[in-house]
């Protein structure tokens, strides 16, 4: 397998301005040694030109930045389509959680798709639910073209059905993204399902959902998935979350059942943020979640 690691240092999604530094910090992880070890042929395509935030108007509306949002979605789209029209397996390092949009959108270009979302956060307000603004806490609802992204056709036109998106890991929503999810088509696992039934359990039922009918599955890691106490630096930490065991433990099932199934299309990590970190442990972290699900073994 050849994968493109394409770098999404896009931070217009979060308040927390560093998530920028995450493609870097996750490639002085080792990255490549790590992919190396999966046993992939890994291409570094570089990092997406995006604009500093700085140098931007966030705009009154309430999704900041959604204008940039737009343009770093469309490219990052392009590449990922591109990289899978050549054969190859695009693995896209964020940058916030709103790159998911262009992640999303280039990876259904051609293919029905579904959704694999690991994260402590449902991903599912739109502008006008949303308490903060920042679109990070939206993508999920703007690939299904929920509310006001109906009319956002750069970001709603994958297709993707709420019946194959299932969320794994949820233990941070805000209200009325509570009832949206309640009332969606998803399946949504939180971390209680987790601790009742063990993590490989859910991630099953979770494959049998995003696999169901269709022709790949975009798996989305936000690493705030994982407990902070593993992952520190992320911009929004929820205590309780995936341990460094139960992580490795869902992303090797993943490449597990793919290496039967062959259903994993596209890979991303996200929020990574090296100024809220400790010595680089999340980026390891998430350098070493990526090999995992790209068949890493010891044996
Ligand atoms: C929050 C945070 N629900 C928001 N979302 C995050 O701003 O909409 N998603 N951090 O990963
Ligand atoms: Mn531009
Ligand atoms: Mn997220
Ligand atoms: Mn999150």
């Amino acid at each position: 397998k050849t994968v493109h690691v394409i770098g999404a240092p896009m931070d217009y999604g979060s308040d927390r301005r560093g998530v920028d530094m995450g493609p870097s910090a996750i490639r002085y992880a080792d990255l490549a040694a790590q992919l190396d070890a999966a046993g992939v042929d890994a291409v570094d395509t570089g990092d997406l030109l995006v604009p500093r935030a700085e140098e931007r108007d966030p705009d009154g509306a309430n999704a900041k930045f959604l204008d940039e949002i737009e343009d770093v979605s469309l490219r990052l789209a392009a590449e990922v389509a591109d990289t899978l029209a050549e054969g190859a397996f695009p693995l896209v390092l964020g940058g916030d959680h709103a790159v998911a949009i262009g992640s999303l959108a280039g990876s259904a270009r051609d293919a029905e798709i579904g959704a694999l979302w690991l994260d402590a956060h449902g991903d599912f307000n739109t502008p006008a639910t949303s308490p903060s603004g920042n679109v990070h806490g939206m993508p999920l609802a703007a690939a299904l073209g929920r509310g006001e992204f109906a009319d956002t056709e750069w970001a709603n036109a994958t297709g993707l059905r709420e019946e194959n998106v299932a969320l794994v890991g949820l233990r941070n929503l805000d209200p009325s993204e509570r009832e949206a999810i309640r009332e969606s088509e998803m399946t949504a696992f939180t971390m209680s399902d987790i601790d009742e039934r063990g993590v490989t359990s859910v991630v099953d039922e979770a494959l049998d959902i995003v696999t169901a009918g269709t022709d790949g599955v975009h798996v989305s890691l936000d690493v705030d998935w994982l407990d902070p106490d593993e992952a520190p630096g992320v911009g929004t930490p929820v205590r309780g979350g995936a341990t460094y065991r139960e992580a490795h433990a869902a992303l090797e099932a993943i490449a597990q059942r793919d290496a039967e199934e062959e259903f994993l299309r596209s890979l991303e990590v996200v929020e990574v943020n090296p100024i809220l970190d400790e010595s680089n442990r999340t980026a390891d972290i998430a350098a070493e979640l990526a090999a995992s699900a790209l068949g890493k073994r010891i044996l």
